[in-house]
């Protein structure tokens, strides 16, 4: 139902959008997208590019005295930093970046590879990802996100959706413990001083799903699978889990499931919520919650062995800014992320040219179940 590409390389001109599928009559708030923008740049351990770049979204299209039409929108973020003519070609391709497959593969060189494949893309994925949680916000469904490891610094504790809200305000890593984060920094201060990078998980939450979104008839339409699919492509993310996740393995059966009750006001409900709100490819109704695990960044102080592509003699890989933790950012775009994925779902299930009609076709459907 819900579409969009993306296109612009790191140090291009523009990183832009197309979005298609909304339906009209939603209020764009631009505000909230460069929130999210700011967001994004934010983060102990970032790189040097966020102190030039001061990323603000401009839409080109599909929006008329400050509504969606149904037509498709156009999202564009100006690049300040200097241009990809002004960048050095690199023959010593980074061990764990995009750049070996890439260049053999396009037969190119190594810059335009990983203009392209720069995480910089995110930014963009990032403004997409806040319009549809505007969609999203007129259904009462709500996302948040926050960081839960960074190297062996790790939250075990359990938390409400509103206490992650409330706690995560002014930290620098993105964590609702300032014990823990207190721990993150000095992972990242220890990689620092390494000239090393360091990894994470983030974990993302979506409240207000109604139940059945995606469908167990297809594999290609299971929530889970989709949202998974969505966060394994962003930059770095090599792990995605559901619920206990991982934790399923050690757990038996008798403990591993949500039971069922019924209450005549809250209909059916479990009291747990270790599936992480999706069973059968779809919505349980429960929170999604879902975690995402980045691999340190590729791009090393202390460079890895690697073969100079043009003598293929072993040479140390090249090295370029870039940051030493990214997963503080990685939370604010796997939000995004995962809000595309169920706002496609939603959708896809629900349907409307309009926000009246999309509404009228929910509305019903929560009677329906009722
Ligand atoms: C990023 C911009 C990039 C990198 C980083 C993420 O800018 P530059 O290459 O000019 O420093 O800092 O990308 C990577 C770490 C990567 O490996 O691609 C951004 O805006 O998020």
């Amino acid at each position: 139902m819900l579409q969009f590409l993306t296109c612009g390389e790191s140090h291009g001109k523009y990183l832009t959008a197309i979005l298609e599928g909304l339906p009209s009559g939603l209020e764009m708030d631009l505000d909230v997208i460069n929130h999210e923008l700011s967001k994004r740049q934010k983060g102990y351990g970032r790189g040097g590019r966020q102190k030039i770049e001061n990323d603000q979204i401009e839409i080109t299209g599909g929006v008329y005295k400050g509504k969606t039409t149904g037509a498709p929108i156009g999202l564009l973020i100006a690049n300040k930093d200097v241009t990809i003519d002004q960048v050095p070609q690199l023959f010593r391709p980074r061990p764990g970046h995009a750049d070996l497959a890439g260049a053999l593969k396009y037969n190119e060189g190594i810059r335009e590879i990983l203009e392209r494949a720069s995480a910089r893309e995110t930014a963009i994925r990032v403004a997409v990802g806040a319009v549809t949680e505007l969609f999203l916000r007129q259904f009462k469904i709500e996302m948040v996100g926050h960081v839960v490891q960074i190297g062996k610094a790790r939250f075990e504790e359990e938390v409400t959706f509103d206490q992650i809200l409330k706690r995560r305000e002014g930290s620098e890593v993105n964590c609702v413990s300032r014990e823990v984060e207190k721990m993150m920094l000095a992972e990242i201060q220890k990689a620092m001083k390494n000239k090393d990078t360091v990894g994470g998980t983030y974990e993302i939450r979506a409240r207000g799903i109604p139940i059945g979104l995606g469908s167990h008839v297809h594999y290609k339409r299971k929530l889970d699978g989709r949202i998974a699919q969505a966060l394994m492509s962003m930059q770095s993310v090599k792990a995605v889990e559901f619920g206990l996740g991982v934790l399923e393995a050690e757990t038996p059966g008798s403990r591993a499931h949500d039971e069922i009750f019924y209450d005549p006001k809250r209909g059916y409900f479990h009291k747990t919520n270790r599936a992480g709100g999706v069973t059968g490819g779809m919505s349980t109704g429960a929170e999604i919650l879902v975690r995402a695990t980045m691999k340190p960044i590729s791009t090393l102080r202390q460079e890895l062995r690697s073969v100079n592509m043009k003598t293929r003699k072993e040479e140390k890989a090249d090295f370029e800014r870039s940051d030493v933790c990214a997963v503080p950012a990685g939370s604010v775009i796997g939000e995004a992320i995962v809000a595309f994925e169920i706002a496609d779902a939603f959708l896809e299930k629900f349907g409307g040219d309009s926000m009246v009609e999309t509404k009228r076709n929910y509305e019903g459907y929560l009677k329906q179940i009722a």
